[in-house]
């Protein structure tokens, strides 16, 4: 790998008064890693987790390491119509699955982006949807001093980079009902299909972009192809619009608090955050 950054420090003394003293050291760094060679003679590596279901990563020549890895949804499927016009993921044979409530893609499944324009969705339109790695980090230090004491506050924060919410992918999807868990609240507005009383299907909650409890899984789980994983938790890539604050007392304190502003801040990964990415191979 081949890494290229900067670093800057400040160092002040703010005030000396004698028997108190306070002083800041700000930090700030800023770098770019590029994978230049696998010792595999391949051009990427992907790694997963036993314990995270539809994660990836990837590790591709040329590019920053460990990549963000997936399908892009763009929301749900609003009509019979949406899914009959619209590229659906394939089975074993590489076929469209069908339009079926039950055995197939249907109304209030998540909709995944045909990427490579081949009007199905397959393996071939996984792509880069997030890098881990931030634009910018920054540490500020404050010590002070009074008469032997000494009290450090240690503010750090990083800038630019994507994080992929697992737990919010879990927590947010309703076909996880069978297994007993708790839930976000956002996921009892999971997408209720119904007949309109004239024969159309319609998401009767229309605007929610949680997907249907579905009986036959498809749309959640790794059965909709060979080498494909569907992904329905890749579209939860948030991205982080504020710093993670923390704070870090003296060791003789020892009290330290992470903020989680933000947690509440991130964005759902949209299609700008898919078009900032370099997805070319
Ligand atoms: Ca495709």
């Amino acid at each position: 790998m081949n890494t290229k950054g900067w670093n800057i420090t400040i160092t002040s003394t703010i005030m000396n008064t004698g028997d108190f003293r306070w002083e800041t050291n700000l930090n700030l760094s800023h770098f770019k890693t590029k994978v230049i060679r696998l010792t595999a003679d391949r051009k990427f590596l992907a790694r997963t987790s036993w314990w995270m279901n539809n994660w990836t990563q990837w590790a591709h020549v040329g590019m920053e390491p460990w990549l963000f890895r997936g399908y892009i949804a763009e929301g749900l499927f609003q009509s019979v119509e949406d899914a009959e016009n619209s590229p659906r993921p394939v089975d074993n044979n590489g076929a469209p699955r069908p339009v079926d409530p039950n055995n197939g893609i249907w109304v209030g499944d998540v909709k995944y982006k045909d990427v490579d324009g081949n009007g199905i969705i397959d393996v071939n339109d996984e792509t880069f949807i997030g890098n881990p790695w931030p634009d910018l980090t920054g540490g500020l230090t404050n010590t002070f001093s009074y008469k032997g004491f000494d009290l450090s506050v240690l503010f750090t924060a990083s800038w630019g980079n994507d994080i992929y919410n697992y737990i919010r992918a879990v927590n947010l999807n309703p076909n996880n009902v069978n297994l007993s868990r708790n839930f976000l609240v956002e996921a009892s507005d999971y997408a209720r299909v119904v007949d309109d009383g004239t024969g159309k299907v319609i998401i009767q909650n229309a605007g929610t972009n949680v997907a249907r409890i579905a009986n036959n899984q498809i749309a959640s789980d790794n059965n909709y192809g060979k080498k494909q994983q569907p992904l329905c938790g890749r579209w939860f890539l948030y991205k982080a619009e504020k710093y993670f604050a923390q704070l870090c007392s003296a060791p003789a304190l020892a009290a330290t608090n992470q903020s989680d502003q933000g947690y509440a801040h991130y964005r759902r990964c949209a299609k700008r955050d898919y078009l900032d990415q370099v997805h070319g191979l």
